[in-house]
């Protein structure tokens, strides 16, 4: 009965749980200090339940939710409640005589019965919910999702934008095992990207999902979508954000095996019908739509971004924002200096870093090659473009060639060829790269 008021307290006080309240009272204290170990205490806030959700199909998966789970309360009361009375009022100590009997048909027939019509009446809600969540017609605008390691893909099918949505939180505050890098956590650790999918509130979205190297998952809780983005496969999901719910909501991709899904996190900005018309017609860039940047993406390569940009343009407003929907004009190998390869690399190499190590040393307990010193990164030229462009199938080195632009792998082999103790002068340009793309 405890255990079940506790668990009733948790839900009359949802949303509950600002660390202010956790004294408040006895039964809060309890779930406060469970939460407290299982989430570590860098959160700020916590919550108990599902997030609010900001979607038709969101509240109504969080009422099949509460349905469910307060037919639960009912049976483990009920049936508790009749065990322990049971045990009770038939203890040894009242000499009670236990009955013989060892079939009862009509007891058979109710404990058949009572939950067959239990699961009826929690199928029937469910399953209209189901055929809901699958009905993607009449959308308003497509989106197709790509999963790679480990990013997200995300091109606009009625319209020519594009980008990829990359992990913007610094290594610094990821690799913790180095006290004298390490750096407090951001307010959204994990669950911030360089780029944010832009989406309309009151319109349909319907989304193509499908992944490139392994299996991810595109998941946004407020949204109540969660969506296997598997390669070779195209799946569907649609949301229509609530109008009046226009903010940021942050994902997360759900794909459990593999190395870095939990550093491929959604961030989604949803505004108005309006803003997003300018938004698109400003081929997706916020500044000349009008719409506020809001910096809460604002990242240490944003913040260098804008100061590089107020450096080259005092006078102009910086704009940095989302420059990788529009790819950077190839620089001309003209301006293709060593120092512009290697600025540029540093940034490039971000992605390879996750499994050759910052140091270039490599990683996994061997699995991933050091660069530093490498056959591949000292060797010829070509070979090098070449793994990096197609990848090495059967292992985890993915073809980077659909990600990255010519620039940026000219950069990342230039970094990777005049680092970490390999100095082999080569000055890879984007045309060498362009060259072997096939
Ligand atoms: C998911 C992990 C992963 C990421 C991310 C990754 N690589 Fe690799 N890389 C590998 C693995 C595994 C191999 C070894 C492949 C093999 O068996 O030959 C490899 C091999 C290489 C080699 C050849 C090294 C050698 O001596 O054999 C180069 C060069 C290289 N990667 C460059 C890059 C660059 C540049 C990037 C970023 C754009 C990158 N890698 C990102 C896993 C990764
Ligand atoms: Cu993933």
């Amino acid at each position: 009965m405890i255990l079940t008021g506790v668990f009733v307290d948790m839900l009359l006080s949802r949303p509950v749980f600002s660390r202010a309240k956790l004294t408040s009272s006895f039964t809060n204290l309890v779930c406060g200090l469970g939460l407290l170990l299982m989430s570590g205490a860098a959160q700020a806030e916590y919550r108990l339940n599902l997030q609010d959700p900001v979607t038709q199909t969101a509240r109504d998966i969080f009422g099949l939710h509460m349905l469910i789970f307060w037919i639960c309360v009912v049976i483990f009361v009920g049936v508790f409640g009749v065990m322990f009375y049971s045990i009770f009022k038939h203890r040894k100590s009242k000499n009670y005589e236990a009955s013989q009997f060892s079939h009862s048909t009509s007891v058979e027939i109710i404990w058949t019965v009572i939950p067959f019509i239990i699961l009826v009446v929690m199928a029937i809600p469910a399953t209209q919910v189901l055929i809901k969540m699958e009905d993607t017609t009449k959308s308003d605008l497509t989106i197709k999702i790509t999963g790679y390691q480990w990013k997200w893909g995300y091109e606009y099918l009625d319209s020519d934008i594009n980008f990829y949505s990359t992990l913007a939180t610094p290594r610094e505050q990821i690799d913790q095992f180095n006290k004298d890098t390490a750096q407090p956590l951001g307010e959204n650790y994990l669950l911030e990207t360089d780029n944010m999918l832009v989406v309309p509130s009151g319109r349909k979205v319907r989304a193509l999902i499908t992944a490139n190297d392994v299996i991810h998952a595109w998941w946004v809780p407020a949204f109540g979508t969660k969506k296997d983005a598997i390669p070779g496969y195209i799946n569907e999901l649609w949301f229509n954000v609530d109008e009046g719910k226009e903010g940021i909501y942050r994902g997360q991709c759900a794909e459990l095996c593999g190395k870095d899904h939990a550093f491929m996190p959604i961030v989604v900005k949803v505004v108005s019908g309006d803003e997003f018309d300018a938004w698109v017609a400003a081929g997706g860039t916020f500044d000349a739509s009008g719409i506020a940047d809001e910096s809460e993406i604002d990242t240490n390569e944003r913040a260098e971004a804008s100061e590089q940009a107020a450096v080259d343009s005092p006078a102009e407003q910086a704009t940095p924002v989302l420059d990788a929907i529009v790819p950077a004009a190839q620089a001309s190998d003209a301006e293709w200096t060593m120092e512009a390869a290697m600025a540029e690399g540093e940034k490039a190499v971000t992605t390879c870093i996750a499994c050759h190590g910052q140091d270039g040393k490599g990683g996994g307990g061997g699995l991933f090659p050091a660069i530093a010193d490498s056959a591949v990164a000292t060797g010829p030229v070509e070979a090098h473009i070449d793994i990096v462009l197609n990848g090495k199938s059967g292992t985890a080195m993915a073809a980077f060639g659909s990600q990255l632009t010519d620039e940026q792998i000219a950069a990342a082999v230039t970094y990777q060829r005049n680092s970490y103790g390999n100095d082999t002068g080569d000055l890879v340009s984007p045309a060498d790269v362009a060259a072997l793309r096939n």
